[in-house]
């Protein structure tokens, strides 16, 4: 059965599926960057909403800025902009649950002024974003916005027709304030610590650039809610899509996610906000420790596993924690060194919050693969890990762990392969130059660490290279990883039934 609103009724029997009238939405939200990860969370959530309470004025209108948005433009359209949420839990249940609250997509690259208008009409209330953590232009050697973007010096020449987010809102902006209306809240959705305060800071540096009188009203009443946001989303394959039509519904792009999901966000809202308490969400007054939390034990471990996991030959997160050898580290890294450097988190037990994560990555069914986890190392891995190894830096803490990582992740942007020579599919926006400075690592062994936007002053940290260097040497002589990791953590345990 073709997924659009005419055959809702017809989908199998125990397909959750949207009851409440679609066509009397709103968008109230317009969301830029419609990934897998939306479509899981935020959207699952305001599904649940629509449902639940019968609100209308928070549909969502999808916004794609990029050329490459055009497919999931495309799919959406042809389905009604419905899609199917598959939920593979651990134990082989799979729940389907088709999504109803996007109810509009519109595609920059057809029409950046129709976007424009869109997100500065009355209607639009919140812009949310998932931009990834590159989208943001933020250079972490400066701790400042880069300006050096070309996107960014064209959206300052063209502030009409722009092509970075930042553009599109600052233009939105002031379209809504040259009309009189409210400013709307920029609500992210991406893994970056204070993800509002980031928000903030990027765009009042852009829009201060292009007018300062539109900047300072932007300053004074746009919100930014920092927000955590977490449901780990692997990338949809084609034999998900073979499954759920052998299931009985034919969709050219459903996104599957595991059952956990949590969205902690701070109660500050320009213009109104849905009630998404009712359906799961939290509003907490600070958001600092569960954002630290989660991002430097559930991304940074995603990462410990992805970087060693790669070179050693794995393909998935569960297949790394199957492997009692990488369960253990990791389970070792957030003990030793990552859990000394965060505060503690009223209402969570962080021993119990490590054991949930170890068996959230062991679902056997989600196949989350390494080449996703990896995906734009560069810009997730200053927020994910190093900030944890300057923090223990500064305490005197452990940086072994997380030493063998970067270590692990030269040798991979060098080679490009496993240790048995499998070639391994490497996405990155800085992959040229990564390679370039791991090349120079053989003559210079902190070659890699002097790319100071990604590491900042690491390179002349002695505490830090003089754990690093030996490993990296190691490493170059003999890739089998597994038997440095094995040197750190001697025996390893069973951590998972
Ligand atoms: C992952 C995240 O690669 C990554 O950045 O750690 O996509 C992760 O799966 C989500 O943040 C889970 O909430």
């Amino acid at each position: 059965m073709l997924l659009n609103q005419n055959n809702l009724q017809h989908l199998p029997e125990g397909v959750d599926r949207p009851t409440y009238d679609r066509s009397q939405l709103t968008a109230g939200i317009v969301h830029i960057g419609v990934g897998g990860f939306h479509r899981s969370h935020e959207a699952f959530y305001t599904d649940e909403l629509l449902a639940q309470t019968g609100a209308t004025d928070w549909g969502i209108c999808g916004v794609g800025l990029r050329e490459a948005d055009r497919k999931i433009a495309d799919v959406l359209k042809q389905q009604d902009y419905l899609y199917t949420l598959i939920i593979k839990h651990p134990d082989g249940k799979v729940e389907h649950r088709v999504i109803g609250s996007i109810v509009d997509f519109m595609l920059a690259a057809d029409d950046a002024n129709a976007v424009i208008n869109k997100m500065a009409d009355e209607s639009t209330r919140i812009v949310s974003l998932t931009i990834t953590e590159g989208g943001y232009h933020f250079n972490a050697a400066t701790n400042e916005f880069d300006f050096t973007h070309p996107d960014v010096q064209h959206d300052l020449a063209n502030p009409q027709q722009p092509k970075m987010v930042f553009g599109y809102l600052t233009e939105a902006l002031r379209r809504r304030r040259a009309n009189n209306l409210p400013a709307f809240t920029i609500q992210s959705c991406d893994n970056i610590q204070h993800n509002g305060n980031m928000t903030r800071k990027m765009l009042l540096a852009f829009a201060y650039q292009q007018d300062a009188e539109l900047a300072r009203w932007i300053e004074n009443e746009v919100r930014f809610p920092n927000a955590m946001v977490d449901r780990i989303t692997p990338v949809t394959t084609m034999s998900d899509i073979a499954a759920l039509e052998t299931s009985g519904i034919t969709d050219a792009w459903p996104v599957v996610c595991e059952p956990f999901t949590q969205w902690v966000i701070e109660d500050t809202f320009a213009n109104g906000r849905p009630q998404w308490e009712d359906v799961g969400a939290q509003f907490v007054a600070d958001v600092t420790p569960y954002e630290t939390m989660k991002i430097r034990l559930l991304n940074a471990g995603h990462s410990v596993l992805g970087l060693l996991g790669s070179i050693h030959g794995h393909e998935t997160i569960d297949g790394c924690i199957a492997d009692p050898l990488f369960a253990t580290y990791l389970r070792r890294f957030m003990d030793i060194e990552a859990t000394p450097v965060l505060a503690p988190v009223e209402g969570i037990d962080l021993e119990a919050y490590k054991s949930v994560l170890i068996e959230r990555f062991g679902n056997p069914n989600v196949k989350d693969n390494l080449a996703r986890i990896c995906l734009e190392s560069s810009s997730k891995l200053p927020k994910f890990l190093i900030s944890t190894i300057m923090e223990n830096l500064e305490k005197g803490g452990s940086v072994h762990y997380a030493a063998l990582v970067i270590a692990a992740w030269c040798y991979y942007s060098d080679k490009g392969m496993s240790k048995d020579g499998v070639a391994l599919d490497i996405v990155d926006e800085m992959k040229a130059e990564l390679h370039q400075a791991a090349i120079q690592s053989q003559v210079d062994g902190l070659a890699f660490l002097k790319i100071e936007s990604i590491f900042g002053d690491l390179a002349s940290k002695t505490a830090f290279t003089e754990v690093y260097l030996p490993m990296l040497e190691t490493l170059y002589h003999n890739p089998d990883i597994a038997q440095q990791m094995q040197a750190l953590i001697g025996e390893p345990e069973a951590l998972t039934a």
